[in-house]
C-alpha cells in the first residue's frame, strides 16, 4: 500500500499583477502561495504518505531567486522520509542555467530531466514512477514515442505536466485515452489550474490557491491511496481564500443604501472576511442612483477582504416624463409601443429599458 499527495501549479512568486489588486492584497497574496506550500509539505510529514507529487509550475521563474529556491529545498528536506518527485512545466522549465540546477538536492527528492519520460523505482515501495520536465516554455513533443511497456508487477505512476484537452497546441498535448490505456496505477496532471478528477486513476490537481477570477470554486490537493491493485483518491479543500463572482439584480425600488446592504448580504460575514469577490450587478437601476463601483468598493472594504464590482446595470428611465419630452421622436414612439404591451411583464419591462439605454445612448 502507498499513500500520496499531488499537487502542482502553485506558481510561487507569483506577483499578482494581473488580477487588479494593490500592492497590499498582492504582496499578501504572494505570501500564501508560500504559507501553502509549506501546509502541504507539512501535511504530507503529518500523514506519513510515501510520495509527494509536484506536477509542474511549482514556481514562478521569472520572479523567482536562488534564495526562493533555496527555501523550496529546505521546506522539502524537512519532509526527509517522503519520497518527493517533482516534474517542471511551463512556468518553472528545467534547462542547464534554471534555479532547478543551482541548488544541491536532498536525496529524497527526484527532479525529472526533460530528455523524455524518465522512470524512478522506489523498490522499498514496489512502485515506479514516471515523469518529465518541460525545458522551454512551449512544447509539443511526442512524448510517448519511444515508450516501452511498463511492469505490471508493480505499481506504475505518471507524473506530468500537459493538456489533455487539446489534441495540437504549444502546451505539450496529451491523448487521454492513450493515456488511460496505458496501465499506470495513476496520473497525475498538471497545467490545468482548476482540480478535475477524471478518475481515480487521473486528475488534475489544479492550483491549490486560486490565482485570478478564473479560478473560483474549491481549490485543494489530492490525497490518494493505492492498495492491491486498487486507486482511491479525493480532492481536499487546502486554500487559504476562494476567488468567488456572484450576481446581484438590482430593481427600481432600491436606493444607494439598500444596493451596499444588499451586496454586504451577499455571504456570511466570516467568508466575506476570508475569500475574494466579484460581484456583477445588474438588473434595473433607478436613474438618480449613482452606482460609482470604484467609490462603492472602497466603501465596502472595511466589510470584504477584498471585492471589485462590475457594474452591468441599465438605467430605469421615469417613463411618463420621457415620454412627454420625447413625443415627436423615436424615444416617444418607443416608449409607447412598449406600454401599449403588458409593462408589468418582467421580460417587456427589462426589453424597455435595455431598448431605452441604447436609444439614450446613441
Ligand atoms: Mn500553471
Amino acid at each position: 500500500m502507498i499513500k500520496f499527495i499531488h499537487t502542482g501549479d502553485l506558481h510561487l512568486g507569483l506577483q499578482f499583477k494581473n488580477v487588479g489588486f494593490h500592492r497590499e492584497k498582492a504582496e499578501n497574496r504572494r505570501l500564501e502561495l508560500w504559507d501553502t506550500f509549506e501546509r502541504i509539505v507539512d501535511k504530507g510529514i503529518e500523514d506519513n504518505v510515501d510520495f509527494l507529487f509536484i506536477a509542474g509550475d511549482l514556481f514562478e521563474e521569472e520572479y523567482f531567486t536562488l534564495g526562493d529556491m533555496k527555501r523550496v529545498r529546505d521546506n522539502l528536506a524537512k519532509a526527509w522520509n517522503i519520497n518527493i518527485i517533482i516534474t517542471a512545466g511551463n512556468h518553472d522549465t528545467l534547462r542547464e542555467n534554471s534555479l532547478y540546477n543551482r541548488v544541491e538536492w536532498p536525496d529524497n527528492i527526484t527532479i525529472f530531466s526533460s530528455e523524455g519520460i524518465e522512470k524512478k523505482e522506489f523498490l522499498d515501495k514496489n512502485t515506479t514512477v514516471y515523469g518529465y520536465s518541460w525545458d522551454s516554455g512551449e512544447n509539443e513533443m511526442d512524448i510517448f514515442k519511444d515508450f516501452s511497456d511498463i511492469d505490471e508487477e508493480k505499481i506504475n505512476i505518471l507524473i506530468i505536466h500537459g493538456d489533455v484537452f487539446s489534441k495540437e497546441g504549444p502546451y505539450l498535448p496529451l491523448d487521454k485515452k492513450l493515456l488511460e490505456n496505458m496501465g499506470f496505477d495513476y496520473i497525475g496532471l498538471g497545467h490545468i489550474h482548476k482540480p478535475i478528477l477524471f478518475s481515480n486513476k487521473m486528475a488534475y490537481c489544479g492550483s491549490p490557491e486560486p490565482l485570478d477570477f478564473g479560478e473560483t470554486g474549491v481549490h485543494g490537493i489530492i490525497e490518494g491511496m493505492i492498495q492491491d491493485g486498487k486507486t482511491n483518491i479525493k480532492l481536499l479543500p487546502f486554500s487559504k481564500r476562494t476567488f468567488l463572482e456572484k450576481t446581484l439584480t438590482i430593481d427600481e425600488t432600491m436606493g444607494y443604501v439598500e444596493i451596499m446592504d444588499r451586496i454586504r448580504q451577499i455571504d456570511e460575514e466570516s467568508q466575506l472576511k476570508r475569500n475574494l469577490y466579484r460581484i456583477i450587478l445588474d438588473g434595473i437601476v433607478e436613474k438618480d442612483v449613482d452606482l460609482n463601483v470604484d467609490d462603492m468598493a472602497k466603501d465596502l472594504s472595511s466589510d470584504f477582504y477584498y471585492v471589485e464590482l462590475i457594474d452591468n446595470t441599465i438605467i430605469g428611465y421615469d417613463l411618463d416624463s420621457l415620454e412627454e419630452d420625447n413625443k415627436d421622436n423615436i424615444i416617444g414612439y418607443f416608449i409607447r409601443e412598449m406600454k401599449d404591451k403588458d409593462l408589468e411583464d418582467k421580460l417587456i419591462r427589462d426589453a424597455l429599458y435595455i431598448g431605452l439605454d441604447v436609444l439614450m445612448k446613441g
